[in-house]
């Protein structure tokens, strides 16, 4: 590959002379470069091979034991002042920052190769895209960037002679957590990743990227990077209404984007198709006035434990050829793969995540789990049947509609719509959820995570609420209309509520009928909810108009509660960003609680 671009070139030297590789390998995209790699890697045991016949093209990777999902607490945004970076975010002085990651750099590739992998975030010529150079010492991380991205000589075309783009070091080192670092510094376009190998840490076109960076640049610039799936839902007169729908990690964004209807609407004619799973990039289209959305990733990169034929069909579909599957467990029977809820019939023959053979049944009988409950697939996006004929449009879809949502037991009701978009955005900034698995740290703790952002916000938490807010008055009219769902509340038994999954989509409809004006709500303290008749419960035996009635009540002490809590509170959340919160959403928070009063 001929590099002509000098700030390539520059940046190259400076970062070979600081990892001191062995070798240095320029990654051009093509098939027969990347089969040379994985040959290399299933040599070393990098990866193994899984059966061909039956995964053509997949492969399987395990990480360390000990790096198994984002850390968060070793994640940091390096703006120049701490408050650019803001109360939520860890931060450190820029200088101070790349000195101590230089001495961990120093020599780290030492015996290594250096790829350099040229990527695109969206597709190539779009006015949405954005690029970066990742260099890095793992063939995992290649080949996952091959499947995630436009990845090589496609994206050295889109850099150019002159461009820019975001400059991306990682170094897998020796994976040591107590030396691990994410570090973004948003001013100067800049990722560097070090001692991790895990893939939300190291594939960096991703959350740090396609999120923290982008986020800053959508500031700077006028847009929106969002932690949102995009779902195109077809109508049976064959039009297409496009939703965008922030969720916490692991809350179900791939599923929702993946959905099947239930089979009664499936005969009507309605059909639901997956733009995007993970990340969406917004803009304002100069034409028409009208948010548009594209997702700028090409695959998925989704969590396997609990993906079934049942839960996810499509999802699984998508794992079935040049697939990468990551500390899920291997039926050593046929090598293929297995997880917690792929099916009821965990392989006898088996080896766990940690790498150890087991019996299988017997393990999962007394309690264990087989795979890491955040184990991962990187799959093609292409592979999934409900791929969107807009994927790769490089003016994106019109988004009708915004949907925010947690995993919340109690409180948040299934669904409600925002008063207006100034609403909307203190619901998206004040949304909360209970802890999974995707990142480090306890599981199943309430905390804030505005607009499922609270991980990825490339700079200041309440600044970027003051963007939505300005981004909503340009918008005026055109706003796409926001709302809040919950799917996961529970019975004084702890019982779930709502079946969810495919059945999600009779909330989608009644989300679009409020769209288009065609069902009316009742206005009450939070925002107007549906009249319960108008969520259709057709062929949900076990669900009667007094059950959606129960998930539709607001429960007003538990609503103050979750505004005073001392802990968790949204008054002791806002409280920290003292004067940087916007006023309007500090109005917002008086009107809730007057309405509650
Ligand atoms: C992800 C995450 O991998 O949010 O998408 O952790
Ligand atoms: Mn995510």
């Amino acid at each position: 590959m001929e590099i002509k671009n000098q700030k390539v070139l520059t940046w190259l030297e400076e970062m070979k002379a600081l990892c001191k590789p062995d070798n240095v390998v320029f990654i051009d995209g093509s098939e027969a470069q990347l089969e040379e790699l994985r040959k290399e890697a299933v040599a070393t045991g990098e990866m193994i091979k899984l059966n061909q016949e039956k995964l053509p093209g997949c492969y399987y990777h395990r990480t360390a034991e000990n790096d198994v999902a984002r850390v968060e607490d070793r994640t940091f945004i390096c703006t120049p002042t701490e408050e650019e970076a803001g109360p939520i975010n860890n931060w450190m002085a820029p200088d101070e920052m790349y000195a101590k990651l230089k001495a961990l750099y120093d020599g780290s590739m030492k015996g290594r190769t250096m790829y350099v992998i040229p990527f695109i975030m969206g597709t190539p010529n779009s006015p949405f895209s954005k690029v970066g150079i990742e260099l890095t010492d793992s063939i995992y991380v290649v080949l996952n960037m091959g499947i995630m991205t436009r990845m090589g000589q496609v994206a050295m075309n889109e850099i150019g002679e002159n461009g820019d783009f975001t400059k991306c070091l990682h170094s897998k080192k020796d994976v040591n957590p107590e030396e691990r670092y994410i570090v973004h510094f948003p001013q100067d376009n800049t990722i560097w990743s070090i001692n991790s190998a895990y893939g939300g840490n190291v594939l960096l076109g991703k959350k740090c990227l396609a999120l923290r960076i982008a986020s800053y640049l959508g500031k700077q610039e006028g847009w929106f990077a969002e932690h949102m799936l995009i779902l195109g839902l077809e109508n049976p007169e064959g039009e297409v209404h496009y939703i965008c729908a922030a969720f916490p990690s692991a809350c179900g964004k791939t599923n929702l984007a993946m959905l099947i209807p239930p089979e009664y609407l499936k005969k009507k004619g309605y059909k639901v198709w997956t733009v995007g799973d993970d990340i969406a990039w917004l803009r304002i289209n100069p034409e028409d006035g009208k948010l548009y959305a594209i997702n700028p990733e090409a695959g998925f990169f989704g969590v396997a434990p609990g993906t079934s034929e049942k839960t996810n069909f499509n999802a699984l579909a998508a794992t079935k050829k040049g697939t990468i599957f990551t500390n899920v467990a291997i039926n050593n029977e046929d090598m293929t793969v297995w997880w917690e809820g792929l099916d009821k019939n965990p392989p006898s023959d088996a080896t766990e995540w940690k790498g150890a053979k087991v019996d299988g049944k017997a393990y999962t009988a007394e309690g264990n789990k087989l795979a890491h409950p955040n184990s991962r697939f990187t799959a093609p996006a292409a592979n999934c049947p409900c791929i969107s004929k807009e994927f790769e449009n490089p003016n994106g879809v019109p988004v009708s509609a915004i949907i925010f949502g947690g995993r919340r037991a109690k409180c948040a009701p299934l669904v409600y719509q925002s008063r207006d978009w100034q609403h909307g955005t203190f619901v998206g900034a004040t949304m909360a959820s209970e802890t999974t698995a995707a990142a480090t740290g306890a599981v199943g703790v309430v905390r804030r995570d505005p607009m499922a952002m609270k991980p990825f916000v490339g700079y200041n938490m309440a600044t970027y609420w003051g963007h939505w807010l300005e981004m909503g008055k340009k918008l005026g009219e055109n706003a796409p209309k926001i709302f809040h769902v919950n799917w996961f509340r529970k019975d004084d038994d702890g019982n779930f509520m709502w079946p969810g999954f495919g059945d999600n989509m009779r909330v989608l409809l009644w989300i679009l009928d409020r769209c288009a004006g065609k069902v009316d709500a009742d206005e009450c303290a939070i925002g107007y909810v549906p009249k319960p008749e108008d969520i259709d419960i057709t062929d949900l035996d076990e669900m009667s108009v007094e059950d959606v009635k129960a998930l539709l009540t607001i429960d007003k002490a538990e609503w103050l509660k979750d505004i005073e809590d001392p802990e968790t509170g949204i008054k002791k959340y806002f409280a920290q960003f003292g004067d940087k919160l916007p006023k309007e959403m500090a109005d917002e928070l008086a009107k809730l609680e007057a309405n509650l009063s």
